[in-house]
C-alpha cells in the first residue's frame, strides 16, 4: 500500500508538479507515497534514496532523476528485487518508463519560429548531465538543420531563473544578433525575460522566446510564455496506473511515450 518515489531537486518546478500528481493519484488509489529526494550538496546518491525506501518496505519506486540509458539498465538490475519505473530516461531505452516524446514539441517550436519569418535563433539548453535537456538540444539542431539553418550560439544553463538570467546575458554580450530564442525549461524562461526586459530588449517586438514545461505559472510570465507543453499531471497519473496495475511478481511492465506540444502564447511573434 505504498509507493516510493526518488526524485531529483523539488526546488523545480516540473519535478515538483508530477511528485504533486503521483501523490494525489496514489492516494486516490488508497496508496502513501514516500518520497526521497536525491540531495547532490550532500553526495547522496540515487541508491542511497532507493536503500532508504526500501528499509520502508517499499516495492514499487518511480524514479524521476535524469539518467542515461546504461546508468538506468543497471539501477534496474542493482534492485530487482523491486519494480523501478522511470521518468527521465530516454523514451526509447529498455527500461520500464512513463515519458515524453523529446522531439515533436520541439520540431514545432522550429516550425512556428521559421514560419513567422526568424532565420537567426539562439539555444540556451538544459545542462550537459541532463538526457532530457541533450534530447531536446539534438531535436532543434536537427530540425534547424532540415532548413539549413545553424544558431547562432548554444549554451547551457542548469534549469534554474537565475541560470536563465545568467544565459541571457552572457547572449546579449557575446552573439546579440539573434531574433528568436529557444529555451530547455519554463524556469530558465523567466530569468530570461527579465535580463531582457531589464537592458530594454522587447519581446517579442525583438526577440521572441519559446520556453519548455508549461508548469502552472508560465501562462502568468509577462509576457505570457509561448512554451511546449508537457502534461505533467498525466505523466504522474500514467506513472501510478502503471505499477499499481503490475502482477504480483511485476509482471506486465509496459511503457509508454506522451506526446508534448507547442502552445502559443506571447511571448512570440
Ligand atoms: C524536466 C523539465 O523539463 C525541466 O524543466 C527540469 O525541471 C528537469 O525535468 C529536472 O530534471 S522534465 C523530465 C521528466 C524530463
Amino acid at each position: 500500500t505504498t509507493l516510493g518515489l526518488v526524485t531529483t531537486s523539488l526546488a523545480l518546478h516540473a519535478p515538483s508538479q508530477v511528485a504533486a500528481a503521483i501523490k494525489r493519484y496514489a492516494n486516490m488509489a488508497g496508496y502513501q507515497v514516500l518520497i526521497a529526494m536525491i540531495d547532490e550538496n550532500v553526495n547522496q546518491s540515487l541508491q542511497d534514496c532507493i536503500n532508504e525506501l526500501k528499509s520502508q518496505l517499499v516495492d514499487k519506486v518511480i524514479i524521476n532523476a535524469p539518467l542515461e540509458t546504461q546508468d538506468a539498465e543497471q539501477i534496474a538490475t542493482d534492485n530487482d528485487d523491486i519494480v523501478c519505473l522511470f521518468l527521465d530516461v530516454d523514451p526509447f531505452c529498455s527500461v520500464f518508463n512513463v515519458s515524453f516524446n523529446p522531439a515533436d514539441g520541439t520540431r514545432a517550436s522550429v516550425k512556428y519560429l521559421y514560419e513567422q519569418g526568424h532565420r537567426e535563433f539562439a539555444l540556451l539548453a538544459g545542462p550537459k548531465n541532463s538526457v532530457s535537456a541533450n534530447l531536446r538540444l539534438k531535436s532543434w539542431l536537427d530540425t534547424l538543420a532540415s532548413y539549413r539553418l545553424r544558431p547562432v550560439s548554444v549554451i547551457h544553463g542548469s534549469w534554474d531563473a537565475q541560470s536563465g538570467y545568467a544565459g541571457a546575458l552572457q547572449l546579449l554580450r557575446e552573439t546579440p544578433h539573434f531574433s528568436a530564442l529557444l529555451v530547455g525549461n519554463d524556469q530558465m524562461a523567466l530569468g530570461v525575460l527579465s535580463a531582457f526586459h531589464q537592458n530594454g530588449v522587447a519581446v517579442p517586438g525583438q526577440k521572441s522566446i519559446i520556453g519548455y514545461d508549461d508548469t502552472y505559472e508560465s501562462a502568468f510570465f509577462h509576457p505570457a510564455l509561448t512554451t511546449v507543453s508537457l502534461d505533467l499531471d498525466l505523466q504522474g497519473r500514467e506513472a501510478v496506473e502503471r505499477l499499481l496495475s503490475l502482477g504480483d511478481g511485476g509482471q506486465g511492465r509496459s511503457s509508454s511515450i506522451l506526446p508534448a506540444r507547442l502552445v502559443i502564447r506571447s511571448s512570440t511573434g
